[in-house]
């Protein structure tokens, strides 16, 4: 009976911890609405470095293996010409491969349009939706193109451009399977192992027999029934 009540408080704290890092690592949604990309991690790029329309000023991503999606995010400076389309591209460079990545972002229909090819210029695959605005865009690439379905670490290296920018200007951006899994996958994982550590160490002290006791009492209950 202790046993099972004590499974169950298990998989409830399991439970609970798997609803608190799923509402942690909220995921995005491809909708042109920008506020689920406030806990991603992202670069800035200055504004004034660039031709305004093509001026980056903030580059954000989010790598989810659940969908095998890549998300990405831009923000421009934008300058007058706001409503004017801009076509930003990006290298995705992972090991020996390289990926490169045309946009186009049409802010007066929301329209972005997104072409993956590799680097003979074939085009692997092409996306597109009404997630783009005045200023910002979000998008996807697969992943399961990019890496191999199956492999379990990786390291990519993005690099952003426009006719005039380059974001950011300290480089490229490295995107590993360390940046996939949130702090709190961390905690939840070393948890998780504690907790099974003393199950275990419950469950072995439950079987040694308590010393300096003659009849086990539940024999004794037993043999009287
Ligand atoms: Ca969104």
């Amino acid at each position: 009976m202790r046993n099972s009540l004590e499974n169950i408080g298990f998989m409830m704290v399991i439970g609970l911890l798997l609803i608190g890092m799923r509402t942690f690592a909220s995921d995005i949604i491809l909708d042109g609405q920008y506020d689920d990309w406030d806990d991603k991690p992202f670069v800035t790029d200055p504004a004034g470095d660039a031709t305004d329309i093509e001026d980056f000023v903030k580059i954000a991503w989010y790598p989810n293996g659940d969908d095998q999606r890549l998300y990405i995010y831009f923000e421009r400076f934008g300058g007058a010409r706001y409503t004017r389309t801009w076509y930003p591209y990006m290298d995705i460079v992972i090991g020996e491969s390289i990926y490169r990545v045309d946009l186009k972002i049409n802010p007066r229909n929301k329209r972005v349009k997104v072409w993956l090819y590799d680097d003979f210029g074939s085009l692997l695959n092409y996306s597109t939706g009404k997630w783009g605005d005045l200023y910002e865009a979000e998008f996807f690439l697969p992943l399961d193109i990019l890496i191999d379905a199956g492999r379990s670490g990786y390291s990519m290296d993005l690099h952003v451009y426009s006719s005039s920018d380059v974001a950011p200007d300290s480089g490229v951006i490295t995107i590993s399977t360390i940046s996939t899994y949130s702090t709190l996958t961390f905690v939840t994982a070393l948890l998780l192992i504690g907790l099974w550590y003393i199950k275990k160490k419950v469950g072995k002290e439950n079987v040694v027999p308590p010393p300096n006791v003659g009849i086990n009492p539940n024999t004794a209950t037993l043999s009287k029934t």
